[in-house]
């Protein structure tokens, strides 16, 4: 029996991700660029089985469909010449399906777990283009600190994969997540995606203004100049939730809590203080900022109306692997 352990963080979207430029190989329609979480983790164990006679994908104890694990498992499993079924054993330490990214942290570990299963040795490069075939925004969570994933030209994929920009380390920014809903969010993000691209009337204006995002948020991160990460991604969240309300039926992820959020986090930065919010395909609010800043804006967060529960943390690392062998 061939099996492994890996761990992988979720990650979140400065310039944002939506929109796909080729369904089958999951290909993004746009560049983005996020930063990697070390307080949130998922924990994956992959178990090659050959009594198994199909994938079996338990989720947090509870066995779930495993039709986009199988269809990434099929990736490294054709580079190892193998057909042998997986038991795939997953946990998060955060809600699941929330707007928390787990599906980035969920492929990103599954990814790294079965390639040192099978004893492949994939380039980072390689597990990023795996990763996302299961999610487009797992092939970021293969690095950690500052990540920027290529939207590509190849119509195969090989070049739409993530590569590191900056070490947490060398910037190291802080994160509070305002936690509005903890239940699973009512559309999924794929799903959220299509019916954008299909009717929302601003989704060339979208795809075509995400390259100077892209461009002035990676100038930002190598300049560690937090006043124009802030400009930039601000601007990227809110042109990406305004993109989903203009389609049909209309996306909107936020509730009363995650407005409240974003208002009083403005008003901390209009005030002097170095934050600034994001928000995904999901209810919670992120807000990214400078050590000096995190216990106000914690504080501020926790006094809301709504908020059922504030996490804290720094840049995390790597996707990696913490157990191997039969
Ligand atoms: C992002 N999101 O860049 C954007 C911003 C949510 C909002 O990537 O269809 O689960 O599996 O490729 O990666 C969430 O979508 O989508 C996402 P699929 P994914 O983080």
């Amino acid at each position: 029996m061939q099996q492994a352990t890996a761990i992988a963080h979720p990650n979140i979207a400065l310039v944002k991700y939506w929109g796909k430029r080729d369904m089958r190989l999951n290909l993004p329609a746009v560049g983005s660029l996020s930063i990697t979480l070390d307080a949130l983790c998922t924990r994956t164990q992959v178990r090659f089985d050959s009594a198994l006679s199909a994938d079996r994908f338990i989720l947090d104890g509870v066995d779930e469909d495993a039709g986009r694990v199988t269809a990434c498992l099929d990736l490294l499993r054709a580079a190892a010449r193998i057909d042998t079924r997986a038991r795939v054993d997953s946990s998060n330490d955060f809600p699941t399906a929330a707007g928390l990214a787990s599906s980035a942290s969920g492929f990103a570990a599954l990814v790294v777990a079965a390639d040192a299963a099978l004893g492949l040795g994939l380039t980072p490069h390689m597990l990023s283009r795996h990763a996302r075939r299961g999610s487009g925004s797992a092939a970021r969570s293969i690095f950690g600190g500052f990540v920027e994933m290529a939207r590509g030209r190849r119509e195969d994929g090989a070049d739409a994969v993530a590569q590191p920009l900056l070490d947490a380390g060398a910037w190291p920014l802080e994160v509070l997540i305002a936690v509005t809903e903890q239940a699973a969010k009512p559309l999924a993000s794929s799903a959220a995606m299509a019916a954008t691209s299909e009717s929302a009337p601003y989704y060339a204006a979208w795809v075509r203004s995400s390259r100077p995002d892209l461009r002035a948020a990676r100038k930002a991160v190598l300049a560690r100049d937090f006043d124009a990460l802030a400009d930039v991604s601000v601007h990227s969240c809110l042109k990406m939730h305004a993109l989903m309300m203009s389609s049909r039926p209309p996306v909107l992820y936020w509730n009363a809590a995650t407005v409240a959020c974003m208002r009083r986090i403005s008003a901390l930065r209009e005030a002097g203080l170095p934050v600034f919010y994001t928000i995904d395909a999901g209810p919670q609010v992120k807000a990214i900022c400078k050590s000096e800043a995190h216990d106000a804006v914690e504080h501020a967060l926790r006094s809301i109306a709504g908020v059922v529960e504030v996490r804290s943390s720094g840049l995390g690392g790597a996707a990696r692997v913490v157990e191997e062998g039969a």
